[in-house]
Formats: structure tokens, sequence, C-alpha cells
């Protein structure tokens, strides 16, 4: 096992991994910027060093000042989080090229999923459903695009090779608006992506995301450890998430997760990972997979009881999963909110003093945040401030616990989305369970304000 591992990452992710460490008696090098200077898990590492200026270009983004703090600090291998460097494969080459261990698959994964084209040829050979559509990335011919919309069908939807949440795609309703909805997105892909390169899919219009949780170690290894419906989000950013997903069918998650566990076997993938999914009409689609610890991971540990990031951590020094299929079990219910220093219903960002905190707590109730009272929210980074978790033996006890969690938490001198949350966790429609991807937009639209 490694002596020390460093933490490229910052906010409620950096300490929830020197966390993992400091239980595995893994010593913790964090790397910051200079607005993170003060973060108490800055003060709480064994060594900190200062990685640059507040631009995350220049820290949290800058790969040389990154691996020249390994290297002064003999740290023997490197956790990117999520965000920032963590599904960037030139990183990831480098950190292994400079003699450490990237925690996360190799470059060749990050690759392969990163460009979306390549990752669904992947996911077809592996036996893993995909949306309906073109066979690769789309020819120059619009004779041939033409006919590729027709064979799926209408509305379809155009997308960057390159792109991935929510990022560089273009719905088309008509046949006479595909070829210039397909010049657009082509262009915009270029500029945004480096890669003109595009794909058609059949648009889905009132799909569930549904994610399957991965871990793969480096002796053929690979398990499923459930599913995430995530949801409930706006403009692609998730606000709550839960495992498991409200009705569905246990033997429908577990053939899915079978599919998934075997793509890994297949591709040699190692590390924990996220296939992404829409489901509709009782069926999933594969839309793309994620090739980092995510953000809502701890709901996937509160239902398996399986910590997410020492096994990350013991896949990459080259330990055998310490679990098979059979025993992970999934238990009870779990969600997440996550806490974002912003508007509660406007959206906009709140940066500031937090000048009160006080964090919940009881029975199954988690929360993971680096904020504490006088913590000065930076305007620099993402808005979220923290997650708060609660477990339940079923999703109302986990609701019932929500409300009182977020009933219980203060957050002072900064707003904070908790009041959306409030009264979204006591929605007829939510409680119900099964809302889609537009539901929260379009609760937010009739709300109004
Ligand atoms: C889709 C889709 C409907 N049909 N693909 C958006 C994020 C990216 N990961 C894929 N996305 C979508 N792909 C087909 N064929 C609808 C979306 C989509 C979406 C997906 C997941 C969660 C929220 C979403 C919000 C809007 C659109």
């Amino acid at each position: 096992m490694f002596k020390k591992i460093l933490i490229a990452n910052r906010g409620e992710i950096a300490l929830r991994i020197q966390r993992a460490c400091r239980e595995m008696g893994i010593k913790a090098v964090m790397v910051y910027s200079e607005a993170d200077r003060d973060a108490m898990y800055v003060k709480m590492a064994d060594e900190a060093i200062c990685i640059g200026p507040a631009p995350s270009a220049q820290s949290y983004l800058n790969m040389t000042a990154i691996i020249a703090a390994a290297e002064v600090t003999d740290a023997e291998a490197i956790h990117p989080g999520y965000g920032f460097l963590s599904e960037n494969a030139d990183f990831s080459e480098r950190v292994e090229q400079s003699g450490f261990v990237f925690i996360g698959p190799t470059a060749e994964s990050i690759r392969l999923m990163g460009d979306k084209v390549s990752a669904k040829a992947a996911m077809i050979k592996a036996g893993v459903p995909c949306v309906p559509g073109s066979d690769g990335e789309l020819p120059n011919d619009p004779a041939a695009i033409r006919a590729i919309a027709k064979r799926i069908g209408y509305p379809v939807i155009i997308k960057a090779a390159g792109g991935g949440g929510g990022r560089g795609m273009r719905v088309v309703h008509t046949e006479a608006a595909l070829i210039n909805a397909v010049a657009m997105t082509k262009a915009e892909a270029g500029t945004a992506f480096g890669n003109p390169a595009v794909y058609m899919e059949k648009f889905l219009e009132n799909p569930r995301h549904i994610e399957i949780q991965v871990l793969a170690d480096t002796h053929r290894n690979a398990v499923f450890l459930g599913e995430r419906d995530c949801s409930m989000q706006r403009r692609h950013q998730k606000i709550i998430e839960e495992a498991p997903a409200p009705g569905l069918l246990r033997r429908a998650v577990e053939r899915i997760g079978e599919r998934c566990a075997q793509a890994c076997r297949k591709i040699g993938y190692r590390g924990a990972g996220t296939f992404e999914f829409l489901y509709e009409n009782g069926e999933f689609y594969f839309i793309e997979m994620n090739t980092r610890l995510q953000v809502e991971h701890p709901v996937t540990e509160m239902v398996t009881g399986i910590d997410l990031v020492r096994a990350q951590i013991e896949v990459a020094a080259g330990q055998k999963l310490p679990f098979t299929q059979r025993q992970i079990q999934m238990k009870g219910h779990a969600i997440e909110c996550r806490i974002n220093a912003e508007d509660p219903y406007k959206f906009y960002p709140s940066p500031g003093r937090i000048t009160h905190w006080h964090p919940a707590g009881g029975p199954g109730v988690r929360v993971d945040s680096h904020v504490y009272t006088n913590y000065f929210v930076p305007p620099t980074y993402d808005s979220m401030i923290g997650k708060l978790i609660v477990h339940g033996d079923t999703r109302e006890q986990a609701l019932a616990r929500m409300h009182n969690a977020l009933n219980e938490t203060v957050v002072e001198g900064i707003n904070t989305n908790i009041p959306l949350h409030r009264e979204l966790v006591v929605d007829a429609k939510f409680c119900e369970g099964g809302t889609n991807i537009h539901y929260l937009e379009e609760w937010l639209h009739q709300r109004g304000r």
C-alpha cells in the first residue's frame, strides 16, 4: 500500500479523499491555490504545497506544478478527485511517465471514453445497449446524413464526439432543419473541443438519467454497485441524487449492471467508473461513461456500505477487489442534496464569508463539506459547498430524514439552495418517485420568479 498520496483537487472532495487516506494510514499531501490557502483541509494535511494563483488554469489544471509537488514531497500516487484533471488522459499519462500512480483508469481508457463515438462503439461491441443512432461519426454527404435520420426517425439529436455532459448537442425535429443543424454542431465542436466529429441518435423525449457504478481491479475483476437516479437536474447540473432508483425492477438493474461489469473486463478497465444511461419505457440506453469518482458517489456508499475512495486506492495499488459481486448487497435508500452557494431560485452565485455554519446530524445523516464558521467561499470555483446525504430503511424514511437535516442545517452570511431543497423534498411528484430529467426545470418554471 502507498505511504503517501497527493490529492490534486480542492473543496469537499479533497477533504473526502484526505479522510480515506487518514483511515488507511496513508499520508496526504494537499496542493492548493492562493484562494484556498486558509481552507481547513489544507491546514489539516500532512503536507501542503501552493501550486499557483486562484484561477484553475494556473493551479488545479497546472499539470507541471502538480507533478512537481508530487516530486518534492515524495508522494507515490495522485488522486485527481472529480472535475479539473480527473478525466484528462494526457495528465494520467504524464503522472505515470513521471513515476507516480494515477488513481484512476489508464490514459487509454480515459481516451476511449472521452471520445463519445469510440465509447459507443466499444459499448456496442461489449453488449451494452445504446440509443439507436448513426454507426459512428456522421459522413460529410448530406444525402447520407438524411438517410441516417430517416432510418432512426425524427426527432434526432446531433452530438459532438468530443462533447459530453450536455455540451455540444442539438435536437432536430424535421428534415428541413437537419443539414444546417449538423453544420452548426460541427463548427461549434471544432472550436470547443478541437474535434468537429459529430454523431446522431434518436432523441428520447422523456427519459430518466440512471447511472451504474462500477469498480474494477487490475486482475480483470469487475463488479457493479447498483444504480443512482440523477434525474433531478437543472442545465445539466445535478442537484439531488438517490440510490436505488425508485420503481426500477431489481432484475433489470442486475441485468444491465452485469453488462457494465462485463464491458469493464473486456476493455481492461481499472478503478471506479460510471455508466450513464437514459431510461425510458423500461429500457436502458447507454450514453456516456465517466472515468472518475463522481460527486454523487456517497449515495452508493450509503446503500452498499462500501467506501469507494478506499477501493479506488486499493485497486490503484494493485490489490484485488476485496469483495465479489455476490457480497455486494444494497440496503435501504440514500438521497443526496448538493448544497450550493447560490440564490435558491435565481441561481446567481453567492460567494463570500460564512458567518455561521451548523451542520445537521442524527441517525443516517452524513455531511460531506469542507466549510466552517468564518470560511470564505471563493468566487473562483464551482458553487458547491457541500453535500447532505441521508440513509433510511425506506425512501420515505430517507425523505423524512432529509427534510429534518435540511431544517437543521444553518448557513449564514451567504445564500444557499437549501430553501429550494426544502421545497423539493416535500413535493408530491418527487416524493412519489420516478420524475424525469425535465421535471425540475418544469417545476421551477411553474413556480415562477
Ligand atoms: C440525450 C437526450 C435525449 N436523447 N440523448 C445531456 C447530457 C449528456 N450526457 C446527454 N444528454 C442527453 N442526451 C438522446 N439520444 C437527452 C439528454 C439530456 C439530459 C440527459 C441526462 C440528464 C439531463 C439531461 C438534460 C437534458 C438533455
